[in-house]
């Protein structure tokens, strides 16, 4: 057999399964392939077939087909971490993680989203604040945040402050306050000067006063003395 024939051979199964394969680029898409998947960890591919990446899909609250971008659950992640790392992502999808500011800009330039944040307390409170309008700039304009149209379910609005900020890690500082954001709460984030949500903060068991507002705050529900149990922030199509 000639060369050529056995690379055809070999190349055979691709190219006849290739109309075949199914990339979805969030879990919206998931949803609309198979309704009836739940709640779990799948594989997205943001930037097409070579940017497969984990993710946790919110299947259940208000309506589903949510892609999770940020989870705090347990503390089991340290989210102290430099510029390279928000971009490209870290932790782990079934626990938790950051997507990436990269995957993140490239999901929210494709389509309109919106954002659900939700939020729970050590006493086992759960609330919410939704937003209609959500996305993120290119690196070369600091992944800046957008986000508006705010709904309120009992946290209130700590992320208004962050609109229109570019995005700050210890290593970066793109906020607009003279001295470090992220190295003086402890987090990377859409710093303004500084925060009224610190959702990438360090994780701490509720109320602790020894260090000011360098937890897992969302200000507006339980102000800066007080680290959340869990907070995720989750976006999808806007339908
Ligand atoms: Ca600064």
């Amino acid at each position: 057999m000639k060369l050529v024939q056995v690379a055809l051979l070999l190349l055979a199964p691709v190219l006849t399964s290739c109309s075949k394969l199914y990339y979805p680029v969030d879990c919206s898409s998931i949803h609309q392939k198979d309704k009836s998947l739940p709640s779990g960890v799948y594989t997205i591919y943001p930037i097409g077939p070579t940017s497969a990446v984990q993710v946790y899909c919110d299947m259940k609250s208000i309506g589903g087909q949510w892609t999770v971008i940020q989870r705090r659950m347990d503390g089991s992640v340290n989210f102290y971490r430099p510029w390279d790392q928000y971009k490209m992502g870290f932790g782990n999808a079934a626990g938790e993680y950051w997507l990436g500011l990269e995957n993140i800009h490239q999901l929210t330039r494709q389509r309109k989203y919106e954002l659900l944040v939700d939020m729970e307390d050590f006493k086992g409170v759960k609330v919410f604040a939704r937003y209609s309008l959500f996305s993120i700039e290119a690196e070369c304009d600091g992944y800046a945040l957008h986000v508006s149209g705010f709904t309120n379910g009992g946290a209130g609005d700590s992320l208004t402050l962050h609109n229109r900020q570019k995005f700050s890690t210890f290593d970066k500082d793109q906020d607009k306050w003279n001295g470090n954001c992220a190295r003086s709460f402890l987090g990377g984030f859409w710093y303004n000067a500084c925060h009224t949500a610190n959702p990438n903060g360090v994780y701490r068991w509720g109320a602790d006063k020894t260090l000011y507002a360098i937890g897992v705050e969302w200000r507006h529900w339980k102000g800066y003395n007080y680290s959340l149990k869990a907070i995720s922030m989750k976006i999808r199509p806007v339908l």
